[in-house]
């Protein structure tokens, strides 16, 4: 049977970009990886692995994306220095966004979650809060000698105007600045380490910090356990079980409004397709609960 070459693999008219109200978009860029490589390849692996994935949900008894709708738009063509970049990023978000689309960019290396961040600003203005599930706090100034690095990433976001928080899960690994900032802005990141998570008492601040906020979600995969998701840049020990993390989403969406989200840092590796299969998994689950289906309303 031929499966069409789109995320889920869904058949028209489900998978046009009149009818959906979700629009994967590939963003392969990869400038600033400072270990593993092969984010750039990401999107294309992710948009594979996804024509794998059941359509019917068990959680939901039914077919999710046949209701909603996915149009996968070709993979955004990039210029070559990271403002240039970003700005292209923020373009085509904010032309989705305000076409009432439920954008997905699916990356590529961190850093372009900046891109993500301002075209949602821009098209629905502030305040915005971002979940970030992480193995890392990407809140360092500069890193190898360029602002616009993964590491920097998410204290580049908290910079933009409209951006009011950063609220990050599953961290390992941080260093003495990023501590020292967080320590500093407790109004503006919340950090809840792996640890936290598995100790089950992150919810209730969690949900206080998110009722009633606009969200942007960035899901940089290395903060889910390399059990789940072996093939990424910058692997860290321990991490978010897929339990875990699904609970992390569903939470996410049903306290505060996901109103756009990427997933990035996947870098495929042939003989690793169960991280593939795991991130689409993923992405169909996270855009299942942005979408509220099933809910009143949705
Ligand atoms: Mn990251």
């Amino acid at each position: 049977m031929h499966v069409p070459d789109n995320f889920l693999g869904l058949p028209d008219p489900h998978g046009t970009e009149e009818q959906a109200r979700v629009v994967i978009l590939p963003v392969p860029y990869e400038a600033t990886v400072s270990y593993g490589s092969g984010t750039e390849y990401g999107p294309r692996a992710i948009i594979s692995a996804s024509q794998q994935v059941e359509l019917y949900d068990r959680e939901y008894d039914a077919e999710p994306a046949l209701a909603y709708g996915v149009y996968t738009a070709a993979p955004l063509v990039l210029p070559a220095e990271p403002p240039q970049v970003m700005e292209t990023i923020a373009a085509a978000v904010e032309n989705y966004t305000r076409r009432d689309k439920l954008v997905v960019v699916l990356g590529g290396e961190h850093s372009l979650s900046l891109g993500v961040g301002r075209g949602l600003v821009r098209a629905l203005g502030g305040p915005l809060t971002v979940v970030q599930i992480d193995a890392h706090c990407d809140l360092r100034d500069q890193y190898d000698d360029t602002p616009y690095s993964h590491a920097c990433v998410a204290r580049r976001l908290l910079e933009e105007p409209g951006i009011e928080q950063v609220l990050q899960l599953g961290i390992r690994s941080l260093c003495t600045e990023e501590a020292q900032f967080a320590r500093q802005n407790p109004d503006r990141v919340r950090i809840w380490f792996a640890e936290d998570v598995h100790a089950g008492s992150w919810q209730a601040e969690f949900q206080a910090r998110l009722r009633g906020r606009r969200v942007f979600l960035t899901l940089d995969v290395d903060g889910l356990d390399p059990a789940v998701v072996p093939a990424t840049g910058t692997p860290e020990p321990d991490g978010l079980s897929w339990t875990e993390t699904l609970e992390i989403l569903r939470l996410t969406a049903n306290t505060g409004t996901v109103v756009g989200m990427d997933c990035v840092e996947l870098a495929p590796v042939s003989y690793l397709h169960a991280a593939d299969f795991a991130v689409a998994k993923l992405v169909y689950k996270a855009i299942s609960y942005a979408v509220r289906f099933g809910k009143q309303g949705a």
